[in-house]
């Protein structure tokens, strides 16, 4: 360790109980002593900006916020394909959309490389898997999982289950009974929450009774919308912060908390009337940004914030690399292990591709580029947005049609074309499977999702009205009489019930579940 790090350490370090842990970190990775263990933490819809540790003011996220101080706290994670199934292939491949298949949900996963769980398993890991899975199938023990146990084994718990503890009970037992063995392992925790609809377990939503409305949030059926659904998100996510606080204390019993690489991630965000939008599949932060805190303490320095982009596909080459292990040839994303350890000022990339084939705008969707200041986003057609993102975190003042922003916006349609070109992405990119019928031009997926904005393709009447658009109340109750109605018809479905059938659903891809809770 040079005397800058050791400064710095000291610095974010602070309290003598970290000082007098000697800098674990600093000795990483000796040869011939045991590989660390990896537990990847996940959840459903939760956009960066919804916990304290990001800055979000109405979160109620202790547990969360310690955990980023033990750790690194990345504040430009990106979901590649912001949406369920592709982000899921994503973290399983390292592949981009565009190559693992799923380019929506309910479309076959074809990763061409070996998967995370099967590059660990291979190198002697034991493999676990609890919670929501959603690539599908798997739905009895013949089906692939890629390198974690079957299903409905004892540590191959495939179910969404918007009763979080039991997706936890799993993680305790596995790390109760493995977790201070012999042999290093790695295990994946998968919540739904807080993933629509929006609904709080019980106790949770009275502590968010004066949320404070995003900026970005227009006025009007945006702005009831949001009202209606963030103290249940939020509700949700305090409750998940209990979770994550359970596992850890596991861990800490264990006795492995230092040699074990403990992430917690989401697999995108939710816009709830952002940009006058709903859920997932935008470019903008709100749907493509996510939380990524990790902590390892041979390795990661405490307290680090890094601003450098970083993508869900570089999730398994990154926690491959921490292990001492390589990810295969033919992933899509990079190996940020060694610039996270601080062996290098340099990431491997300095931008975030992302590609949405099947979004909300008319097919083929949008591509975008994050780089540390900027999202440039556009649709087959023209040029989107550019958003300084450092200087506009709410993403206020659209930059693409600025002369001043000219030859920079150039400089990134450019970038973004040739990126695309690369990896053999192209405008004609389409999934080979599933019915994507309701997403092509005039399908009934096409410009739904927003609460009254125009976007790139024509916002549907009725929306446009009852944003102002020169309708009478009528129109805008019923609106938003439909918006929330929509969330408490999905409230009432019974989601993910329980006993085989419910988990067959959940393996099963979009298509069997309603609404969003397939997304
Ligand atoms: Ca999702």
């Amino acid at each position: 360790m040079n005397d800058l790090s050791r400064r710095d350490f000291l610095k974010v370090a602070g309290a003598a109980a970290l000082a007098s842990a000697a800098a674990p970190w600093s000795f990483a990775a000796e040869p011939g002593t045991k590989r660390p263990n990896v537990l990847f933490v996940f959840s459903d819809m939760q956009r960066a900006y919804s916990m304290g540790c990001y800055g979000d003011t109405n979160a109620r996220t202790p547990t969360f916020d310690a955990f980023a101080q033990q750790g690194a706290r990345l504040d430009a994670a990106m979901s590649n394909t912001p949406v369920c199934c592709p982000y899921r292939a994503c973290l399983m491949s390292g592949q981009y959309a565009h190559h693992h298949g799923v380019m929506s949900n309910s479309v076959e996963f074809r990763p061409t490389v070996p998967c995370v769980a099967e590059t660990f398993k291979a190198a002697g890991y034991e493999t676990a898997y609890s919670g929501k899975w959603h690539i599908r199938p798997p739905q009895d023990a013949k089906d692939p999982t890629y390198g974690f146990p079957a299903p409905r084994t004892e540590f191959g718990f495939y179910k969404t289950d918007r009763q979080s503890a039991n997706v936890t009970e799993v993680a305790l037992k596995f790390l109760a009974d493995k977790g201070s063995g012999p042999t290093p392992w790695i295990l994946f925790v998968s919540y739904i929450l807080p993933h629509a609809p929006y609904k709080a377990p019980p106790g949770y939503v009275e502590h968010f009774k004066d949320v404070k409305i995003p900026p970005n949030v227009p006025q009007g059926l945006s702005t009831d919308y949001a009202k209606a659904s963030l103290p249940d998100y939020y509700g949700m996510i305090e409750s998940l912060d209990v979770e994550f606080n359970r596992i850890l204390e596991a861990l800490d019993k264990a006795g492995v908390a230092d040699d074990t690489v403990v992430v917690w991630s989401s697999d995108h965000g939710d816009m709830i009337g952002c940009q006058g939008l709903k859920a997932k599949r935008w470019p903008y932060e709100e749907s493509a940004r996510i939380p990524f805190l990790i902590r390892y303490p041979r390795a990661i320095k405490p307290g680090r914030v890094i601003d450098d982009p970083f993508g869900s596909a570089d999730f398994y080459p990154t926690l491959a690399g921490l292990a001492g292990l390589k990810a295969p040839a033919g992933v899509d994303g990079a190996d940020y292990s060694a610039f996270l350890r601080g062996e290098t000022d340099k990431p491997p990339r300095d931008y975030v591709y992302l590609e949405m084939q099947y979004a909300y705008v008319p097919w083929p969707g949008w591509r975008a580029l994050r780089t540390k200041q900027y999202m440039y986003a556009r649709t087959k057609d023209k040029p989107w947005f550019l958003y300084d993102v450092k200087a506009d975190f709410f993403e206020q003042k659209n930059l693409v049609d600025d002369p001043s922003k000219a030859a920079l916006v150039k400089e990134f349609d450019d970038r973004l074309t040739s990126l695309m070109k690369e990896s053999g992405d192209s405008w004609d990119s389409k999934a080979t499977s599933g019915d994507l019928s309701a997403w092509v031009p005039g399908g009934i997926k096409q410009q739904s999702q927003n609460l009254g904005v125009d976007f790139p393709g024509k916002a549907p009447a009725a929306a446009t009205r009852a944003a102002g658009g020169g309708a009478g109340k009528g129109a805008k109750r019923e609106a938003m009489r439909k918006a929330l109605g929509e969330q408490k018809a999905a409230a009432g479905q019974k989601v993910g019930g329980g006993g085989r059938r419910a988990t067959r659903k959940a393996g099963a891809g979009a298509g069997a579940a309603k609404g969003e809770e397939g997304e």
